[in-house]
């Protein structure tokens, strides 16, 4: 484990938007950067200077267009990312938000698109979001979870690579239109992106939300 241990962490969040009454969840493709090509909610790093909720309701804003209030949204819980041979931790702090203002709005970052709760493109996001996106959704938060990644072996060039390869391919024999999948992220997309994830550990219905976690993997701290 000692390929594990962390130094220091980043924080980072994200925000789940979930229409109730339609059993719909607003998810948003990632275009570029870290976690490329996977549907994800919308989120990013925390600005110095402004509150971790500050920050989840200005990168909704700018990844999707849209503005909660600040009493309407709800920590659902803290996720604290591992990776091999990185000291430098992620500590992820998920919410959630049941109403929003504004007009949804793609960006150069994420394209936004309502998925059904029972139709979640599980094997198009980041592969721990299924043990802790139903705990969510199924309001047993607060939680709590732990997620240890290792980068995918590269067999020939890594997932990404592949990916790319397989559509520079198709579009060398001019595949007519029909048989070309109609959104640029179809079956040749990496399953869950470049990193494979190993171990975790997830606590739901803890009393209250984690304010911190400590960099040994623990919660520092909760919200009050
Ligand atoms: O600023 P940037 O887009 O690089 O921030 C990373 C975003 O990706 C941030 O919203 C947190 C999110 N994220 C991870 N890891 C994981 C993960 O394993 N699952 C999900 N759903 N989101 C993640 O960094």
């Amino acid at each position: 484990m000692d390929s594990f241990q962390i130094t220091a962490k980043k924080v980072v969040t994200l925000v789940m938007v979930i229409d109730k009454e339609q059993r719909k969840i607003l998810l948003g493709y990632k275009k570029r950067g870290f976690g490329a090509h996977l549907w994800n909610g919308f989120g990013g790093k925390v600005e110095p200077g402004e509150t971790v909720k500050d920050g989840a309701i200005r990168e909704l804003k700018e990844e999707a267009g849209i503005t909660v209030k600040p009493e309407l949204i709800q920590k659902a819980g803290v996720l604290l990312f591992f990776f091999e041979h990185d000291p430098v931790g992620l500590e992820c702090h998920v919410y959630k938000a049941y109403e929003y203002e504004g007009q949804i709005q793609e960006c150069d970052e994420m394209r936004p698109q309502w998925f059904d709760i029972a139709d979640i493109p599980y094997d198009q996001m980041w592969e721990d979001d299924k043990i802790w996106l139903p705990t969510l959704l199924n309001e047993q938060d607060p939680f709590f979870g732990k997620m240890h990644f290792k980068r995918k072996p590269v067999e020939g060039g890594d997932a990404m690579a592949t990916a790319s390869t397989t559509s520079k391919l198709s579009t060398a024999v001019a595949a007519p239109v029909e048989s070309m999948s109609p959104t640029p992220f179809g079956a040749a997309q990496p399953k869950n992106g470049p990193y494979a994830m190993f171990m975790h550990h997830v606590e739901r219905n803890l009393p209250s939300a984690p304010k911190e976690a400590s960099l040994d993997g623990s919660i520092a701290s909760f919200e009050s």
